[in-house]
């Protein structure tokens, strides 16, 4: 059967991901990039030659309409966003026109495309949403044992960001189209997910890569047992040694999330549109961690334990307004899509950083040089 899908935001984080899916399922897979006077196509340059790359912008209606009516696409996957918490509190303006204003534009195009009855809309919605509310009713069911507070998809919504209410009146437009006009509208309310392809500006991602230049780092200057390193307000030291480097700022370490890996979850957008029935699904590991855990993990994985020292918290990192805890309850994904995630906390932080560690050897200078300067200095 003839399976189209057009990717708004294919070159993001789930975009990337989401278009190896739909190719290894056989679909023709159009993405909608953003003209960018640099080249931003990272994560998709391995499957450039597989997909059609279509230049648009999810704010300007003529480019939504233009395409979705030439492309003829069965599903519409809409990741496009500013994405990011902390910048939407200075760019509100913006986020709001991208994050609600560009979904409003979808759903315009949908509704009156002469196809609306033969195209599935997902859009992506986010645990960001419920902001600073959580249930507390146990149920039976996957989460209870062990946690008293969740989120599910009868958790009320109480936003905390200009991200979030954006997203919020995204998610009401697309329940309020499908409830107009019977446009098959799903929305992924889904908890942070994390990859090696992450955005560097995301708190797990600003770990892993930072623990790969440091551990890099310590290669390079060849700490071993007989070193040890020192630190005074915002930098390391290695005893003996000139060179320094910046330690990690960070903000809230208390903050807690429910993380998974974006490969897990991209599936779950895909399941919900092959649905029958358009619905709203929480997606979440169904476990929260705090920042300070992501830490532990992150660190465990190039063996340091005792991290406390390399990092400072820098207030510039502060929200105005915290989401202090996510906890997702995918109990309704789970039984009524199949759906089930992969890749566990431990494994999603040894991940991320093995890769940013391969990706700071490749900056640095070849082995062979190391090797020499190493024994320089021995
Ligand atoms: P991401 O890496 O920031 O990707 C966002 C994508 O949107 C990028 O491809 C970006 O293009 C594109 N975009 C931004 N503004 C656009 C515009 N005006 N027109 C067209 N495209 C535009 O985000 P992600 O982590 O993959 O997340 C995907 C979606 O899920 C986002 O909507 C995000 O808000 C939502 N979400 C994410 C999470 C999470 O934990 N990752 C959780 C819940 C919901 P450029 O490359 O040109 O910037
Ligand atoms: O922050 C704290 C920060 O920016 C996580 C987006 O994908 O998931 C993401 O939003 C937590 C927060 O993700 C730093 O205060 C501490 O409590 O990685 P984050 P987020 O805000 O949860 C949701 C579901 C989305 O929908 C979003 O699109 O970590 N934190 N120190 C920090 N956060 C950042 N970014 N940088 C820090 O230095």
């Amino acid at each position: 059967m003839y399976k189209k899908a057009i990717i708004f935001g294919i070159t993001g984080q789930d975009g990337s991901y989401l278009a190896e899916l739909l190719l290894d399922k056989g679909y023709k897979v159009v993405g909608v990039t953003r003209r960018s006077s640099t080249p931003n196509t990272q994560n998709i340059n391995h499957i450039l030659q597989k997909i059609n790359l279509i230049e648009g912008d999810i704010t300007d209606p003529f480019s939504v309409n233009t395409i979705i009516n030439l492309e003829k696409p069965t599903e519409i996957y809409n990741l496009a966003a500013q994405s990011h918490v902390g910048t939407s509190f200075n760019q509100p303006n913006y986020t709001w026109d991208v994050t609600a204003g560009g979904v409003l534009n979808i759903l315009e195009a949908l509704r009156f495309s002469p196809r609306k009855d033969h195209i599935k809309f997902y859009q992506a919605s986010s645990s960001e949403m419920f902001g600073k509310n959580f249930s507390t009713k146990t149920k039976k069911g996957f989460i209870s044992d062990q946690y008293s507070k969740y989120q599910d998809e009868n958790t009320p919504f109480v936003p905390q960001s200009p991200y979030a209410i954006a997203k919020l009146a995204a998610h009401h437009l697309v329940r309020n189209y499908r409830d107009s006009y019977g446009i098959h509208g799903s929305c992924g309310i889904l908890f942070n997910h994390e990859s090696e392809r992450r955005g560097e500006k995301f708190v797990t991602r600003k770990i892993t890569k930072w623990i790969g230049r440091f551990s890099n780092w310590l290669t390079y200057m060849c700490v071993g047992s007989d070193m040890t390193t020192a630190s005074d307000g915002d930098t390391i030291h290695v005893s003996g040694h000139q060179e320094f480097f910046p330690k990690l700022r960070l903000g809230n370490l208390d903050a807690k999330r429910d993380w998974g890996h974006a490969e897990d979850y991209v599936n779950a957008m895909w399941l919900m549109l092959q649905q029958d029935k358009p619905d709203d699904y929480v997606v979440a590991m169904g476990e929260t961690h705090s920042v300070r855990e992501f830490l532990d993990a992150a660190f465990d994985a190039v063996g340091i334990s005792d991290w406390e020292d390399f990092v400072v918290v820098d207030p510039e990192f502060y929200r105005p307004s915290e989401v202090d805890y996510l906890l997702g309850d995918p109990q309704k994904a789970m039984l009524n899509l199949g759906w089930a995630p992969k890749v566990s906390f431990k494994e999603l932080a040894q991940r991320m950083v093995y890769n940013d560690v391969q990706k700071a050897r490749l900056r640095r200078p070849s082995l062979q040089t190391v090797s020499q300067c190493c024994s320089q200095k021995r």
